[in-house]
């Protein structure tokens, strides 16, 4: 059985890190509650769920994603792009250390989850606002031995290379080709967001389910119409934090 590590919103989410979205209101009971539907979505498709304690110093904490890369061999703990969330890798390698050994990015590295796509044997990096080209060198230098190979990919107006692509079946990708440019992936299958729904291309896979933002009706017609088992969750209210669906778990 699989473990998603999660860990609870920080009731400072309201300070969050925004690149790309003007502050908006977060009504925190709110993000707690979808953040629970969230976890008992992964419940019910197998995952057991550790959750880490929030924390009034780290307002986006409940991004798991950005601090770690999990992989079968071991796990590398990230060096956060935003200065602020650094603090948030400590409790992460800790419990983190339970199940793999464990590499570190370290200074001047700077590497987020969120850009990190994992496909087989292959990892594609976003060489975005948060992971420099130091980091990316790193990843490729620890994970080389254990066979990875770490690719570097331009990105242009969004946070990480997830918020542009993301893996929705064993064969196929969903992107935002204004975004990331598709030709990276060209031995793939793509579907693209529908253009009103920029944001929609951030998609968790596990097993043969897609768990996926409700707010983006269109582009899951487009999922469903391809046969893809979607599990809905609205995840409207840290999506004010630029958080999507990936970045609130690390799946083991
Ligand atoms: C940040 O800017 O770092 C957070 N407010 C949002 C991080 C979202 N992480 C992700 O998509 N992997």
């Amino acid at each position: 059985m699989p473990t998603a590590l999660t860990r609870r919103v920080s009731p400072a989410i309201i300070h969050c890190e925004l690149t790309h979205l003007e502050r908006q209101p977060i009504d925190y009971p709110n993000a707690l509650r979808q953040h629970a539907a969230y976890e008992a979505c992964l419940e019910a498709l197998g995952c057991r769920v550790q959750q880490l304690p929030g924390d009034r110093g780290m307002p986006d904490c409940v991004f798991i994603e950005d601090t770690a890369l999990v992989l079968d061999e071991v796990a590398v703990i990230t060096r956060p792009g935003a200065e602020s969330r650094r603090s948030e890798t400590a409790a992460v390698s800790e419990a983190l250390a339970a199940y793999r050994s464990l590499y570190f990015i370290e200074p001047p590295g700077t590497l987020d989850g969120g850009d990190i796509l994992r496909l087989g044997k292959s990892l594609y990096v976003g060489i975005s606002g948060r992971s420099n080209a130091e980091g990316i060198r790193q990843l490729s230098s620890l994970l080389g031995p254990s066979g990875y190979t770490v690719q570097g990919v331009p990105l242009s107006d969004c946070l990480h290379l997830k918020s542009a692509v993301t893996q929705v079946a064993d064969d196929i990708l969903l992107v935002n080709p204004r975004w990331v440019d598709p030709a990276v992936f060209v031995d793939w299958r793509l579907v693209e967001v529908d253009p009103q729904e920029p944001y929609a291309a951030n998609a968790l896979l596990l097993g043969e389910a897609v768990v996926y933002p409700s707010a983006y009706t269109r582009t899951a017609a487009r999922l469903e119409r391809l046969g893809l088992s979607l599990r809905l969750v609205d995840a409207s209210e840290l999506a004010k934090a630029e958080g999507g669906v990936t970045c609130c778990s690390l799946i083991l």
